[in-house]
Formats: structure tokens, C-alpha cells, sequence
């Protein structure tokens, strides 16, 4: 045991992230698990099943004490937070502070002590529950903005570990970044890993500067690429490497399921619940100020006005699931929505069938195919988002090359996804010109755009994005230090 007192653990490989991948059940029975897959179980799964592997992270309930919990392909270990740290750490300082901060300030960040202290006290523990899960010489993987001094807290523990930290939201530009009154511990929380990842260049190189600017350190100076010429910072004897890796999905399981007959069925279903019309719009997101679903509904609200777009001909399918809902800002954003969707369908809509379908749920992964495979226009309109999955989802789920995404450049996928019908959401008319080109689009040029993007998202898929990411951590044992 080291100085802190904390034990070794066995796992090789340890990923640490705010939430499990599965959800708490708590009854008469007493405590247990649903499996909640997400695309980064999916992309770990095979590492972590060949490296005894074990998630650090919290099961998405107050107060609840439980175990470490073995399966089949890893370890769960799950890390305690109490009602007031649920408010203060994760409600506060990460969803009022620094998601509205890493996010353009699209809404006002506030900034509050009791909150910091809270941040500061969880990273600790996750820390030290990461700490006893690992053994010597492992390979830690540190998820995401609400973890952001686990890196350094589990390097000052464990100086064996080789630690990687990857950020899954936007890194802001520095006239952004310098508001938060912490920013120094936060860059240096993040320093104590060997590799920093971010989805694109840009992050990476906003990353660097701040670094200079806020600690001094040297570091290098050249364009970041994507998963190529990295970045360094020389922190002491130690190298921290920094580098652009966007995220993806499981493409060719999305296709798949996607061609499957079930789901065809399921998606003519649809279109015939909806009246058969002759072009389905989609919009799928959490339901979240930075996504933009105000934005899509003014644009094809003010086409339907025009007569641009006929709503008896052309709907609008919006899934918003339910999210961060005790945060006060998303509270009024989902009054504004819902006002917004009633005053289209109250010009509109006639009785029976509105112009915009609205779903404040989430649905099964087979549902949300059959909707992708439904959809003849995707609606993907974020002011602000790190990568933006949906897109990439509705992409490889068009396995007859149909379809078309209209896609806000302010999306970490726009600078892969160049043939989608680009456009500013902050520009009103510009988003409804996309959407028009979309809707009304040649059928053989809409099949040239989308099979250029399939070709993309099935080749750089959620699996690439974590080996390419692991490979360079594991690429620096070469380091001084090893
Ligand atoms: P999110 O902000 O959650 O992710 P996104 O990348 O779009 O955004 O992922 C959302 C996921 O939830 C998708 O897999 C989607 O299918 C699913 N989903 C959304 N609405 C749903 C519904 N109604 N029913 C079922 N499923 C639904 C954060 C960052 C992103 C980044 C990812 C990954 O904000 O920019 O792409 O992490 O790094």
C-alpha cells in the first residue's frame, strides 16, 4: 500500500466514468442491475473482457451503498454519491457550470463554491475507487467533463498506472475557458494523464494554448491532426501527449439491424401510422438546449408558412428524451418546445394529423432504427455539440444509400461529414435553405452525398476510435519514464 493507504487492485484495464453501464434497481428484493448499453460499453466490451476489466462509475442513484460486482466481462465498481453531491457535483458544477461553459455559453454558467468543493471531493473518490481496482501497471481510461481531476488525483496515487483521459464534449476557446474560476486546477487535474484526447483538432489545439497561458509549460506548437501528430506538453520529466479522436458508432451493427425484415416492417409501420406522407422529417436528441430542436422547428415552421414545405405532404418526427430535468435552465427550454410544437400544429395541423409529431421519450435501440430506416430527411441542427452520435447512426443506418442529413456545422461530425447539407444554425435562412435542398433533393445526387458518407462512418467506426485512442496510450511506454 502506498502512502494514501489505498490497496492494488487486479483489473489490467480500468474505464472511469460518471455513470455504470447499467442502471439501479432498488426494491422489497433489494438492489439490482439493468444493463443500460451505450456505444462505449459496446466499443470497450472486447478489451475489457480480454484484459479482466473493471468500470468505475456511479449507478445513477442517491445514497445507494453497494458492492464491486463481477461479471462476465468485467467489474463493476460502483462509486457512492449522496443526494447533495448529486445536486452539487453533477446537477451543479457540471451541468450548470461546465456544460453551458464547454458549450459557447449558449446559457449563462454559474460558477458556485459549494459546488466546486463538492466536484473536487467526488473526483477524489472516484480516484480512489479507480486506485483500488487497478493493478500495477494498468491502464486507466478516465471518461469525460465531470472527471476532469481524476487524472492528476490517481497519478499523485498511483505513479505505476498509465492513464488516459478523453473529453466528449467541446474544448471552448480560451476567451471562454478563462471565466471558470477554477481554471487552473482544471487544466491541471487533466495534465496528470499521459495521453489527453478530444474529438477534434481544434480542442486539442485550444487545450495547448491554455496550457501555456495558465501553467507556463512548455509545449509544442504544430497543427494537431486527427489521430496523427499529436501534441505534447513536457510536464517535469513526464510527457503528456494530446490528440484529436473522434468519436463513432457501431456502424456495421447499425446496418445490420437496419436491413434486418423486422425492423423494415417496423419502419413501413411507421410511415403508415404517420399517414404515408410523402417525406418523413426526424429529429432525435436528448432534450438539451446545445441541440438545437428550437432551431429546427422555427425553420420548418416559417417553410410551412411559405408554402416551401406542405404539411399535409412533409411532417416532422421529434424524439426528445427526457434529460437533466431538475437543471431550472432545462425545465424552461422543454416549456419553450412544447409551446412551439403546439403553435405549429395549431396552424398546421388539421384533426388527426399534425405537422409535428413530438415524442418527450426515449425509445428501444430497434424503434430508433426503424425510425432512422423511416426517415427520408434527418434533422441535426446543434449550436454547439462535441460530436453528435445521431447523425452518425442515421448515416449507417441508410443501407439503400436513401436519405439525407441536414447537418449544423457547429458539430464535431461536420468535418467528417461533408456531404451532408451543411448549414449555420444560427442563420435561419440558411437552415431552411438545407432543408429544402434536402427535402427536395435529386434522388441520384442525395444517393451520391449519402453513400459518401456511409463509406465514412462504416469505416471509421466506434471500435477504430478506441484502438486508435488505446494504441497511442500504450505507444508512450516508450517514454522516458518507462
Ligand atoms: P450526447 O450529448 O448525449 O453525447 P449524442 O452524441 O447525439 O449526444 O448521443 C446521444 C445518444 O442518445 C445517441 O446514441 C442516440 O441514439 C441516443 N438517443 C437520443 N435520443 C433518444 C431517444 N429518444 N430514444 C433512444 N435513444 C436516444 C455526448 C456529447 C456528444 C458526443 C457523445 C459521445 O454531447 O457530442 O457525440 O457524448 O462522445
Amino acid at each position: 500500500d502506498r502512502a494514501s493507504g489505498v490497496g492494488h487492485g487486479v483489473a489490467e484495464f480500468v474505464v472511469v466514468a460518471n455513470r455504470l453501464p447499467v442502471d439501479i434497481v432498488q426494491d422489497e428484493q433489494g438492489v439490482s442491475w439493468n444493463t443500460s448499453p451505450g456505444g462505449l460499453v459496446t466499443a470497450l466490451e472486447p478489451i475489457l473482457r480480454a484484459r479482466r476489466g473493471a468500470w468505475v462509475g456511479w449507478a445513477g442513484a442517491a445514497d445507494v451503498e453497494v458492492d464491486p460486482m463481477s461479471g462476465d466481462d468485467m467489474t463493476l465498481h460502483p462509486v457512492r454519491l449522496s443526494e447533495r453531491e448529486v445536486i452539487d457535483y453533477y446537477e451543479g458544477l457540471s451541468n450548470a457550470g461546465l456544460w453551458p461553459l464547454y458549450h459557447d455559453v449558449i446559457v449563462k454558467p454559474e460558477y458556485r463554491r459549494e459546488w466546486w468543493d463538492a466536484y473536487a471531493a467526488v473526483n477524489r473518490r472516484f480516484a480512489e475507487t479507480a486506485s483500488r481496482a487497478a493493478a500495477e501497471g494498468a491502464t486507466v481510461w478516465v471518461q469525460d467533463y465531470q472527471l476532469q481531476l481524476v487524472p492528476r488525483m490517481l497519478r499523485t496515487m498511483r505513479p505505476d498506472l498509465k492513464i488516459g483521459f478523453f473529453l466528449h464534449i467541446p474544448f471552448p476557446p480560451v476567451e471562454l475557458f478563462l471565466q471558470m474560476p477554477w481554471r487552473t486546477e482544471i487544466i491541471e487535474g487533466i495534465l496528470g494523464a499521459d495521453l489527453v484526447g478530444f474529438h477534434l483538432p481544434g480542442g486539442a489545439q485550444n487545450f495547448l494554448y491554455l496550457v501555456r497561458r495558465l501553467t507556463g509549460l512548455p509545449t509544442s506548437r504544430g497543427n494537431v491532426g486527427t489521430r496523427s501528430r499529436f501534441g505534447a506538453v513536457a510536464v517535469g520529466a513526464r510527457t503528456v501527449r494530446v490528440g484529436a479522436f473522434p468519436i463513432s458508432v457501431d456502424s456495421s451493427t447499425l446496418e445490420d439491424r437496419a436491413r434486418s425484415a423486422d425492423v423494415r416492417a417496423a419502419a413501413e409501420r411507421l410511415r403508415s401510422e404517420l399517414g404515408n406522407p410523402e417525406t418523413i422529417m426526424l429529429g432525435v436528441d436528448r432534450l438539451d438546449y446545445t441541440k438545437g430542436i428550437d432551431v429546427r422547428l422555427h425553420a420548418v415552421g416559417e417553410l410551412y408558412a411559405q408554402g416551401r414545405l406542405d404539411p399535409t405532404r412533409e411532417v416532422l418526427v421529434q424524439l426528445a428524451t427526457p434529460s437533466r430535468e431538475r437543471v431550472g435552465s432545462y425545465r424552461a427550454m422543454r416549456d419553450d418546445i412544447e409551446r412551439e410544437v403546439g403553435r405549429i400544429n395549431g396552424d398546421f395541423g388539421r384533426v388527426g394529423s399534425p405537422a409535428v409529431h413530438y415524442l418527450h421519450h426515449s425509445v428501444s435501440i430497434d424503434e430508433l432504427v426503424a425510425f432512422y430506416v423511416a426517415a427520408d430527411v434527418m434533422l441535426v441542427t446543434p449550436l454547439r455539440d462535441g460530436m453528435n452520435l445521431v447523425a452518425k447512426e442515421y448515416v449507417a443506418c441508410q443501407a439503400d444509400d436513401g436519405g439525407a442529413l441536414v447537418l449544423s456545422e457547429f458539430t464535431g461530425a461536420a468535418a467528417e461529414l461533408r456531404q451532408a447539407y451543411q448549414c449555420n444554425p444560427h442563420d435561419l435562412e440558411d437552415v431552411k435553405n438545407a432543408i429544402d435542398a434536402a427535402v427536395h433533393r435529386p434522388a441520384a445526387l442525395g444517393r451520391r452525398r449519402m453513400r459518401a458518407m456511409r463509406r465514412q462512418v462504416l469505416q471509421y467506426d466506434v471500435a477504430l476510435w478506441a484502438r486508435s485512442f488505446l494504441d497511442a496510450l500504450s505507444a508512450d511506454n516508450d517514454g522516458p519514464e518507462a
